[in-house]
C-alpha cells in the first residue's frame, strides 16, 4: 500500500491534467495515435516519471531519489508494476484499453 501511495506521488504527468481536456491528456499517451491507451503505451508514459527522478540512471530510486529523501528504495520492476496494476484499475470496462474517460477518473479504492 505505502509502495502505491509513493508511485502515485512519482506521477509527476498527472499534474497536466489541469490544463488540457481528457482527449489532450490520452495523446500525451497515445503513442500510436489510435486514440486508445494500451498497457504498454500507459506504462512507457508514466515511467518517465521514474526516468526523470533517477538521476544516477541505475534504475532503483534510492531514498535520496524520492520526494523528501526518503521512503523505501524501489526498482523500476517495481515501479512499473504498480502501473500495471493501476492500469487494470483504470480499465473499467477490461477490455485491455483505456478511452479518455477511463484515463482521468478518479482512482477508486
Ligand atoms: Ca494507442
Ligand atoms: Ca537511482
Amino acid at each position: 500500500m505505502r509502495r502505491l501511495i509513493i508511485a502515485a506521488a512519482l506521477c509527476m504527468p498527472l499534474a497536466t491534467l489541469a490544463q488540457s481536456t481528457p482527449a489532450e491528456y490520452l495523446k500525451l499517451f497515445d503513442s500510436n495515435g489510435d486514440g486508445k491507451v494500451s498497457e504498454a503505451e500507459y506504462v512507457a508514459y508514466m515511467s518517465q516519471g521514474f526516468y526523470r527522478m533517477d538521476t544516477n540512471h541505475d534504475g532503483v530510486l534510492e531514498s535520496s531519489e524520492l520526494p523528501g529523501g526518503r521512503g523505501k528504495p524501489i526498482t523500476l520492476k517495481e515501479f512499473q508494476d504498480n502501473l500495471c496494476r493501476q492500469f487494470h484499475q483504470l480499465d473499467r470496462h477490461h477490455h485491455g484499453y483505456l478511452n479518455a474517460q477511463e484515463l482521468t477518473a478518479p482512482p477508486q479504492g
